[in-house]
């Protein structure tokens, strides 16, 4: 037994879910998976090496891998409606690697959103992989509205003629206009290129559009609304099907995480129930009563508001910073992090706000009473920062509040 042989590991496990039960996880691109989901990626298919494709493997002993993988390529393309889908990318990391591999040479251009509007990592920051090989420039939301604003994405495409376009973001509150992006790439002859990672889940419940029919690939990973195991997915049209599939393997990867797919086909098969619509309208009557509450008790939100299942608090008239409010909320047993708002004076490393999301506590079964409850805490934390008293009293609530609802959805 685990216990016996690693109490060291065993302790940390139990610690773990006694701090999920016990708390409010408001962290966006966290989810809690199924049962089913749990079982899966648990299971001794990580035990197999399955370099390749179905029906081509390195590997003698891939009779049921492939039919692992191959149920989880058809599901991912059905689901999305989508030509081809690559299943194997270990993380969305690893899905965009592949795709600029695809079509880009060291030293291209590449336009993507500027991190403090809500860009990521691997969309060109000089510090990752993406911003030392490609030259990157990049658009912001308006200073204004807070909002991507297509005829300066447009004047800078123009400008800057890059060969690829990335749209998707990791903290922007508002519907991405695919179809824009789709005729600003197309006047400049540049590929675009969808990252969906935050809103697979709202795309496949129809409740924000989809960039299939626009954007000539599609990343996502597929543990953030889309509530399957820890991993990336790529859709494409099937001209780029050979490209891609050899840039996963052998360009860039090894050997699948043959469990973490069988999972990803698990997650696909309960995103195609009404369950799962269900859920998804949810997180975002969640997400908009969350954000309401918070406005009615004074917190800027960045864009005014949100229609997806996140938004950021833009703390500097509150004089506290992101780093200090994630801080203070996690004692109480709240779980946010900090994030840059939209031109932010602050690095990102402290940040002058907080990003709030809705999809994990909405997996927990809950609904729009609760929100109110939620926006009040965060609301009496924050304004109480340095009475200790306070803050335990409303950490006990919390726990009794939290440990009410399961952290193993069916
Ligand atoms: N870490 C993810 C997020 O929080 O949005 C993106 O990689």
């Amino acid at each position: 037994m685990l216990n016996k042989f690693d109490p060291e590991i065993y302790k940390a496990l139990r610690k773990e879910i006694e701090k999920q039960k016990n708390t409010i996880n408001l962290i966006p691109s966290e989810n809690i998976v199924s049962k089913n989901v749990l079982k899966i990626v648990g299971s001794i298919f990580t035990n197999k090496y399955a370099e390749g494709y179905p029906g081509k493997r390195y590997y003698g002993g891939c009779k049921f891998v492939d039919i692992v993988e191959k149920v989880a390529i058809e599901r991912a393309c059905k689901l999305f409606n989508s030509e081809h889908a690559n299943v194997q990318p270990h993380s969305g990391s690893q899905a965009n690697m592949a795709v600029y591999f695809s079509i880009l040479k060291p030293g291209d251009k590449i336009l993507a959103m500027d991190i403090s509007s809500g860009g990521h990592l691997t969309h060109g920051v000089k510090v990752n992989f993406s911003g030392m090989l490609y030259n990157t420039c990049f658009y912001s939301v308006d200073k204004e509205t807070e909002l991507i604003n297509y005829d300066k994405v447009r004047e800078i495409a123009l400008k800057e003629n890059p060969k690829l376009i990335i749209c998707g973001s990791s903290s922007y509150s508002r519907i991405i206009e695919f179809e824009k992006f789709s005729q600003i790439a197309k006047e400049i002859n540049a590929y675009l290129l969808a990252d969906i990672a935050h809103i697979a889940g709202l795309i496949i419940g129809n409740l924000h559009p989809t960039p299939i029919g626009y954007a000539d690939f599609i990343t996502s990973t597929t543990h953030k609304t889309l509530r399957g195991p820890r991993g990336g997915l790529i859709l494409c049209k099937k001209e780029f099907k050979e490209r891609i599939d050899s840039l996963v393997i052998p360009g860039i990867q090894g050997g699948p995480l043959v469990h973490v797919i069988a999972a990803k086909a698990v997650a696909f098969k309960e995103a195609m129930t009404k369950k799962f619509k269900k859920y998804q309208i949810q997180i975002i009557k969640n997400c908009k009563k969350l954000c309401e509450e918070l406005q009615k008790r004074g917190y800027r939100i960045v864009s005014g508001g949100t229609d997806n299942h996140l938004f950021v608090i833009d703390l500097r008239d509150k004089g506290i910073n992101g780093l200090f409010a994630q801080e203070i909320l996690e004692k109480v047993g709240i779980i946010t992090n900090k994030n840059l708002i939209p031109f932010d004076p602050l690095p990102p490393s402290i940040t002058s706000g907080i990003r709030i999301g809705t999809p994990c506590i909405t997996s927990r079964g809950m609904k729009e009473k609760e929100m109110e409850k939620i926006a009040e805490w965060i609301d009496e934390t924050l304004k109480n920062k340095g009475n200790e008293k306070i803050l335990k009293d409303i950490k006990k609530k919390i726990r009794r509040f939290a440990s009410e609802y399961p952290i193993y959805p069916e």
